[in-house]
């Protein structure tokens, strides 16, 4: 019998529960800690968010599997086994994102936080609009989420730059990669879509010396920033200063330092931040058990596994 453990903290387990035993009544998947459960007869992981040491005492593992497209969140794991570390790489998941993207460039370019405040007001109250082509929006991180949304931003009309480790061709896309291009990146960007990783070399980029090297000439009059990336890429005290300052026009952060957002948190009443809670693209059981369990089968044929993350690279 393959033995799948289920390791998940915030999030609900049953809908994968049942979805994996649905789809494969012949695996033994159940949620850890499991009373009565050897650790070493754990063949697969099932991970978001494991407490830490919980991988480490599966001495038999043959691979994890994280239930989201991060892996920040496993790979902070000290002991973490030597085994391949498999990441979602998604339709499901990446269309998501790129309606998440799309749907907050499309409301600070159409000023919509100004309408629904005027509206509240009962003001009537109009405002000059541009076409997007007037708008340059800048995509950070252009891997599978950042390059799809991309994409879409294309098909709607923006003029769009990304930026990443390597450089990338995608049609209608500027590319720029790597610290020597950073700064021209930033510096042709309106709107900034932040889609990197957590890692050594990402965390605290979104900061006040980055925002001051955003383009302050656009159509907004500021520049505007959005983050689905991770969290422990911003530098929310800098975010703050830089909103209050002029720095910034607008946030829409959907990803925070520490989650769930504090209730003291000075994000959630800010007049310039619109705050979503870590759900732009969320795994959706249905769509990802089919992704892992084709894997799993694969694999046990002896094929490979697809999706394999760069522990050395952190993503
Ligand atoms: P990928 O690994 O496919 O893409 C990562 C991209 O970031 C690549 O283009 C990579 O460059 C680039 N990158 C990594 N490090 C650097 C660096 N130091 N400097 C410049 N570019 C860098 O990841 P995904 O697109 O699948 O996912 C991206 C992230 O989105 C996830 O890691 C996760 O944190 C977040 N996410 C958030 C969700 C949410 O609901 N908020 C949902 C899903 C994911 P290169 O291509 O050259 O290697
Ligand atoms: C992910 C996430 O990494 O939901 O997939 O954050």
């Amino acid at each position: 019998m393959t033995n799948l453990a289920l390791v998940i903290q915030r999030w609900d387990p049953k809908p994968w529960v049942e979805r994996f035993n649905t789809y494969a009544p012949e695996l033994n998947v159940f949620v850890w800690p499991a009373e009565g459960v050897d650790p070493a007869s754990v063949d697969y992981a099932l991970a978001w968010l494991p407490p830490e040491g919980v991988l480490a005492g599966f001495s038999n593992l043959k691979a994890v599997f994280s239930l989201g497209a991060g892996v920040d969140h496993i790979l902070s794991e000290p002991k973490l086994p030597d085994v391949p570390l498999v990441r979602i790489v998604d339709p499901n998941l990446t269309m998501r994102m790129s309606e998440y993207v799309c749907l907050h460039v499309l409301m600070h370019h159409r000023q919509q936080r100004h309408f629904d405040e005027a509206q509240r007001k009962g003001v009537w109250s109009g405002r000059k609009q541009w076409a997007a082509s007037a708008m340059r929006v800048g995509v950070m991180g252009m891997g599978e989420l950042g390059r799809n949304a991309a994409e879409k931003l294309v098909h709607l009309g923006f003029q769009v730059n990304g930026w990443s480790n390597s450089h990338k061709q995608v049609e209608g896309v500027t590319s720029y990669a790597g610290q020597g291009e950073l700064d021209a990146f930033l510096a042709a960007t309106d709107i900034l879509v932040c889609l990197l990783p957590h890692t050594p070399a990402t965390e605290g980029i979104l900061n006040r010396t980055l925002f001051r090297k955003l383009a302050s000439d656009g159509p907004l009059g500021a520049p505007i920033i959005i983050n689905a990336g991770r969290g422990k890429l911003q530098v929310e005290a800098n975010i703050i200063a830089s909103l209050d300052a002029g720095e910034l026009g607008a946030a829409t952060l959907d990803v925070f330092e520490t989650e769930p957002l504090p209730a003291s948190s000075p994000l959630w009443n800010h007049p310039k931040v619109t705050v979503t809670p870590h759900n732009a693209a969320d795994s959706e059981p249905e769509a990802l058990c089919k992704y892992i369990l084709r894997q799993i089968k694969a694999y046990e044929s002896g094929g490979a596994l697809e999706n394999v993350v760069d522990k050395k690279a952190g993503y």
